[in-house]
């Protein structure tokens, strides 16, 4: 079972993705999500001119031993770009031996820990009032948890809420990233009036989730995660930037409040200090920026003995072949959390034809052997690339800022 042919797919239905497709010798095809938001083209020049030239004519069964050889044996280990492009592999290699075995992928890992896949979507207002009515929306529609996202009084541009009523999608077609101007002060005065409004409305019979997207210091994220404490968030996200792995441990010695980290996180080095020292709650790091099935199950292997669980990114940047990929591994892990789900577009649905479904907040995943997901190339070929950037962020002074 060698490979003969790996395919870069550079497609844009709706917002741009990156797709790897490996064909066997035995005409099995596997596919593996390569997108990193912003910065697709180098994922697409690392895998196109470093790493399928090395594919060729490789035993598809060897995943580990791929993993290895694209990780040890590039010296240059660890970072989005190749982490990303080492994950598309190993995705693409995973749904190869599952459609070999003739079984879906989860069944490779262990088989079932749980029937479905609780997910939590997203509401986001500009103002309270349209937060509620988004909230209210995923409640009648099922959804078990829901993330909430609001216009902050005084900021123009806030992170999570859409310029109108499309949904949130943070990547701007165009050759310069969007500013936007951002005032903590602003944001801590606001943001605990949201959450008791979405409680007072909506009673506390569901998980309420916020993301501070990294704009904090370890001691502003206390002040919020206490202030926070009464309306009992299942997770406050990203509260400082994701560096200073110690820099967590303030947080720590002042709040309940549970704390979710790791969607930009790459490697297991990333984050083993906050896992062992029971930093975090739960740690987002996902199938395409993780390190693919491989390095993403060692993650959450070492999180267990840690009483961290998962709760993988999974806005839509992460195409449906990465979503299809985490349902096999969130519905196998002993340590489950959470996933979090943002319904691709239809354009997007349509060039990524699957199986997993969603019903009454829980995901399944797909039955079919290998991920369930494919690329239709001819479609693909209708979208060409269009460069859009994920936007950057100023302090009221003109300091740049974590977006
Ligand atoms: O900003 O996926 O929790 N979700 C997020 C996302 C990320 C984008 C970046 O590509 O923080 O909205
Ligand atoms: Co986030």
């Amino acid at each position: 079972m060698n490979i003969v042919e790996a395919k870069v797919i550079v497609t844009c239905p709706d917002r741009n993705f990156v797709t790897l497709k490996l064909i066997t010798d035995d005409g099995l095809t596997g596919v593996g999500d390569a997108t990193l938001n912003g910065r697709e083209l180098a994922v697409a020049s690392y895998l196109r001119d470093h790493v399928c030239p090395l594919l060729i004519g490789r035993d598809a069964s060897r995943i580990e031993d791929t993993w290895q050889y694209l990780h040890k044996g590039a010296y240059w280990r660890r970072g989005p770009v190749t982490m990303t492009a080492v994950a598309a592999v190993d995705t693409a290699l995973w749904d190869i031996k599952g459609k070999a075995a003739g079984m879906p992928v989860y069944q490779l890992i262990g088989g079932r820990s749980r029937d479905a896949v609780t997910v939590y979507g997203h509401a986001n207002g500009a103002t309270v009032p349209e937060a509620l009515e988004q909230v209210g929306s995923l409640l009648d529609e099922g959804y078990r948890a829901v993330r909430v996202q609001a216009g902050v009084p005084g900021l123009e541009k806030v992170y999570g809420v859409p310029a109108g009523h499309a949904p949130y999608e943070p990547a701007v077609a165009g050759d310069r990233p969007e500013e936007a101007t951002w005032s903590t002060a602003k944001y801590l005065n606001f943001v605990p009036s949201l959450f008791a409004a979405v409680r007072e409305r909506f009673g506390h019979d569901f998980h309420l989730l916020h993301d501070a997207h990294h704009r904090l210091t370890p001691i502003e994220a206390a002040r919020l995660g206490r202030a926070a404490e009464p309306y009992g968030l299942f997770w406050l996200e990203d509260p400082i930037s994701e560096e200073l792995q110690e820099g967590f441990r303030l947080i720590r010695q002042h709040t309940t409040t549970p704390i979710a980290v790791g969607e930009v996180y790459n490697s297991i080095w990333d984050c083993h200090q906050l896992i062992t020292e029971q930093l975090i709650d739960y740690i987002r790091m996902d199938v395409v920026h993780g390190g693919g099935i491989t390095h993403l199950r060692r993650v959450f292997d070492l999180a267990d003995l840690y009483h961290v669980r998962t709760g993988s990114h999974g806005a839509t940047d992460l195409s449906p072949v990465c979503l299809a990929a985490a349902l096999h591994v969130d519905v196998a892990v002993p340590n489950f959390g959470i996933q979090e789900y943002m319904p691709h577009t239809e354009t997007t649905n349509a060039v990524f034809p699957h199986s997993y479904r969603f019903a009454d907040g829980l995901l399944y995943p797909s039955e079919e052997p290998g991920l369930g997901v494919d690329i239709d190339e001819e479609a693909a070929a209708e979208y060409p690339y269009r460069q859009a950037y994920l936007p950057v962020n100023r302090l009221e002074d003109g300091s740049m800022h974590d977006w």
